[in-house]
């Protein structure tokens, strides 16, 4: 149920008339806080109080290469946002340190402690399939914007995400990989202990069979290990012509320098994961020719990314990246479902997420769906000269 300030006294008004059969829209009303209901709507919204977000982000430890991006893309975004007007909003950032429990504490914090109208993040899906429920069974509508394994809307609906689904990434970047590198055959190495990782995986041989590529070796390793000689020696005897990669960058970086250091020349093919400078850099010369499926490309003619990545450079001294761009997206999305009906209530921000249609982001047009999900066209990006390069959109 949504309110603005009158309907919302009128509603409380009856719901003093009203006899028992009314108990569970009473029961909503209780819930409703008329302070974050205010007048006009969309550009011309006004809210008296503050409207608190929390965003639960792994800046340190194994994710911290896309977490620290995605603080400073909502910092920047709400910089701007506040700076519009009429509505003003708090961010309050909890670093899950890349652990499980400590994610499920930050949710429990943001949610009960802080109150806050809608949750962001975690960084990592892993640690979003035991969250999330949380988010879900408190009632608090919460944006993903890197969580992209298969399964992550489905948790319930007040869990979205405004982060291209792996599904989608590989469903665009292998058969360009296919068409660039004239794929036949090829050798599958992923990370099993990563729920992200290891959902890729099922989605890159569903994928690999749709396209008639071959799998010639396929080889599993987890989140931790550090050597990959056992895998790579199944690679280096076969004739294959890339490796498609499912790992975080703690893993990527030496598994694709020892690959190259044993003489292993295949092009490397990858998903969301990679799209990090962070990645390209820790990897170096070995960058070079990795392919990548993902949501956003800093050659991409979106709406507003020329702007976003002059104002990002000019704020933190370094280009913004793929998690950047998405954070940046999700303050924006959940901006335009608070003032939709001028109510940051956190079921009206809800009902107005589940309505967003061809909203124009620097990801591109968007949609969210009722069911939580994103609709954008994914990008496939080249590594040449340690820049990604757009191959295909
Ligand atoms: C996921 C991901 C990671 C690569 C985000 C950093 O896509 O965990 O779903």
């Amino acid at each position: 149920m949504r309110f603005n300030r009158t309907t919302g006294a009128l509603a409380a008004a009856a719901a003093l008339l009203t006899t028992a059969a009314c108990v569970s829209e009473e029961s909503a009303a209780d819930q409703t806080d008329s302070a974050l209901v205010g007048t006009g709507t969309g550009a011309e919204c006004s809210i008296d109080e503050t409207v608190k977000i929390g965003a639960v982000l792994s800046l340190t430890e194994g994710a911290a290469f896309a977490g620290e991006y995605q603080r400073q893309g909502l910092e920047l975004a709400y910089e701007e946002l506040n700076a519009l007007g009429g509505v003003e909003y708090e961010l309050i950032v909890e670093d899950d340190m890349t652990d499980l429990e400590t994610s499920v504490a930050a949710f429990e914090k943001l949610i009960d402690r802080d109150g806050v109208t809608a949750l962001i993040g975690p960084t990592l899906s892993n640690q979003a399939f035991t969250t999330y429920p949380d988010a879900q069974s408190a009632g608090v509508p919460t944006v993903g914007i890197s969580t992209t394994a298969e399964g992550i809307p489905e948790i319930g609906d007040y869990i979205f995400r405004v982060s291209l689904p792996e599904e989608i990434a590989l469903a665009a970047s292998i058969p360009a990989a296919k068409e660039a590198l004239d794929l036949e055959r090829v050798a599958v190495l992923y990370d099993s202990a990563d729920e992200f990782t290891a959902s890729a995986f099922s989605t890159i041989s569903d994928v690999l069979a749709d396209e008639g590529i071959e799998i010639a070796v396929e080889e599993s390793f987890q989140t931790s290990d550090t050597d990959f000689s056992a895998q790579l020696s199944k690679v280096q005897e076969t004739e294959v012509d890339a490796v498609i990669l499912s790992a975080l960058p703690a893993a990527t970086v030496p598994l694709v320098k020892q690959a190259r250091d044993l003489g292993i020349e295949a092009p490397i093919v990858g998903g969301n994961a990679f799209n990090s400078p962070v990645l390209v850099g820790g990897l170096g010369d070995a960058a070079e020719g990795l392919i990548v499926g993902g949501a956003w490309s800093s050659a991409a003619d979106t709406p507003g990314n020329a702007e976003f990545i002059e104002a990002f450079t000019a704020r933190y001294d370094r280009a913004p990246d793929q998690f950047a761009a998405q954070a940046y997206t999700a303050a924006y999305v959940i901006d335009n479902a608070v003032r939709a009906d001028c109510d940051a209530n956190r079921d009206a921000v809800k009902d107005n997420l589940g309505q967003v249609l061809e909203f124009d982001s620097v990801l591109g047009p968007l949609s969210l769906s009722e069911s939580g999900e994103i609709t954008q066209e994914p990008f496939t990006q080249i590594v040449e000269d340690g820049e990604f390069t757009l191959l295909a959109n």
